[in-house]
């Protein structure tokens, strides 16, 4: 058992043992350490002024991800390497990004440029990324400026993150990656205790977590934040067990096999980007659109299912995909098609003390043809109003089989089971034969009105993207659009 926490900071090792389950980075940098240069904008994950750049080891390499502190618990920094803005500057002179910024009057105001900075320095140390204005404008979307406009930050980053990478920390990098190998080997359990019961844990094993979560079904489970971290900064909730899923040992495991892909819990949206865009170009088009760099970062993808939101992103797109889910309870698992963990609003099918260990999700066959749409109120990191997801299978061109699934219509991420039955027999290039699909829809939801969306949208726009799909699927090849205008099999940089 370890009693502190421990990361990498400026070429040397940070050991806590005063660490709250639910401090943040940002309140840890800014209160404790009076570190001021990372800025606190929306306490959320939405703006990105709190950015700081976290490195892990990838294949035994150091990658840099950015990271919205203000959402990222403290104890969560375990094993990585932290930089923030005041790490960047070397003898006086300015990193690259930085001189880049002051070159192209890239801030005025001033607030938001520390975490475009930091965002502009995990791009630069990003490996073979394509040098265009989309591969910078999806980098920096999850950062908002409100002055200076974006065209001399994106200016800034043409001219820096796509040059040789030579700034100290590529200097150190071997001392950096020996001191996080070193961090690694470590596989004691991480339990730091607190007052009144309350403690963080970090568990290295899966089943020292399954023992764990089992003897304290009451504690928080906590994979990446993006949700959790909300409930503290946002809801003022308090938290006072908090069981961390980063530091279990191949947790965040992802690996082609011949039927599809499989993901441990751990896995985040960044790692699984590639896995889904080989899948399909519209759910790699979908997993780019979720959040920004730093919330798919941290984010995971089983935590999206986790956290039983009807307006989660991927439950619907996996669910079309005949994804399964594997889960575990003390020493018991167990395995469930992902649309049987949703029961209603709030509740799913897991017990306390159960986790969600991992997830299948199977590749599409040749007689497959798939599409996802999302549609939100603003195109980058922004919630779904409506989230549709179909697969069929085509004989001679007529549906045989369909898996048609919905996010924003419902309690639950949910399929349409009857428009579902009505689409067999169908064939995508007669839009007549699929007529009494689409008014089966009417049938299988009765969508709420919200701030997102009135019910009259949702139940149009789900009508309209069924249609959308058919249209797509029956066309001839030229003819088939594709929202991003992506190729099968094209792919923008996902790492
Ligand atoms: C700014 C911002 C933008 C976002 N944009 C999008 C978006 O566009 N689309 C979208 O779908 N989502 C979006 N999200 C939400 C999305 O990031 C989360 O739903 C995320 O996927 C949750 O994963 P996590 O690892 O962060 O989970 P956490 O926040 O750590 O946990 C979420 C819930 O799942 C539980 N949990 C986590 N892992 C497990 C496990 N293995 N077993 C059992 N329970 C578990 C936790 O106890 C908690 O209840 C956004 C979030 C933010 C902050
Ligand atoms: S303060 Fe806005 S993302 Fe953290
Ligand atoms: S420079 Fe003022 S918010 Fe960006």
């Amino acid at each position: 058992m370890r009693e502190v926490v421990r990361f990498l900071q400026n070429g040397r090792v940070v050991e806590l043992a005063d660490v709250r389950p639910t401090e943040t980075v940002l309140d840890y940098l800014r209160l404790r350490r009076g570190l001021v240069g990372t800025k606190e904008g929306c306490g959320e994950g939405d703006c990105g002024a709190c950015t700081v750049a976290v490195g892990r080891l990838v294949e035994g390499r150091l990658v840099y991800q950015p990271v919205n502190s203000c959402i990222q618990f403290l104890g969560m920094l375990d094993g990585a390497e932290l930089v923030t803005v005041e790490d960047l500057a070397e003898d006086g002179q300015l990193h690259p990004v930085q001189q880049a910024m002051v070159d192209h009057h890239g801030s005025q105001c001033g607030f938001c440029t520390p975490g475009f900075v930091m965002s502009l320095f995990t791009l630069y140390h990003a490996p073979e990324k394509p040098a265009t204005r989309k591969t910078v404008t999806d980098w920096l979307a999850g950062n908002l400026c409100r002055c200076t406009g974006y065209r001399p930050i994106v200016d800034a980053a043409l001219e820096a993150c796509f040059t040789e990478i030579d700034d100290a920390f590529s200097r150190r990098a071997d001392e950096s990656i020996a001191a996080l190998q070193a961090m690694e080997q470590d596989t004691r359990d991480v339990f730091i205790t607190q007052e009144e019961g309350g403690f963080f844990a970090a568990p290295a094993s899966l089943d020292a977590l399954a023992e764990l979560a089992e003897r304290h079904p009451q504690a928080t489970l906590v994979a990446g934040a993006t949700d959790v971290g909300l409930w503290v900064t946002k809801q003022l909730r308090q938290l006072p067990q908090v069981i961390w899923l980063g530091r279990v040992r191949d947790l965040d495991r992802i690996e082609d096999t011949p039927g599809g892909v499989l993901m441990g819990a751990g896995t985040t949206f960044a790692a699984a980007h590639p896995y889904m865009a080989r899948i399909d170009p519209d759910l790699g088009e979908l997993w780019r659109r979720i959040g920004s760099r730093q919330v798919r970062a941290s984010g995971t993808v089983c935590g999206n299912i986790a956290n039983g939101s009807p307006i989660g992103d991927s439950p619907p797109a996996l669910i079309a995909l005949g994804a399964t889910i594997e889960l575990r309870r003390g020493e018991d698992s167990r395995t469930l098609p992902l649309e049987a963990f949703f029961i209603d609003y709030g509740k799913q099918d897991r017990e306390p003390g159960e986790i969600v260990t991992g997830l299948y999700v199977p590749r599409l066959d040749p007689n497959h043809a798939f599409r996802c749409f999302k549609i939100s109120k603003r195109f980058d990191q922004d919630i779904s109003s409506v989230l549709c997801a179909l697969r069929v299978t085509l004989a001679d061109g007529t549906i045989t089989e369909a898996r048609l699934a919905y996010g924003g219509m419902a309690a639950t991420p949910k399929r349409a089971e009857i428009a579902e039955l009505a689409l067999i027999g169908a064939r995508p290039d007669r839009p007549s034969t699929w007529a009494a699909a689409l008014k089966a829809l009417a049938d299988d939801f009765a969508p709420i009105s919200d701030m997102r969306a009135s019910d009259a949208y949702r139940k149009e726009v789900a009508r309209a993207l069924l249609a959308k799909a058919l249209v797509e699927i029956g066309g001839t090849p030229d003819e088939r659009t594709r929202v991003s205008g992506l190729r099968s099999g094209e792919v923008i940089h996902a790492a």
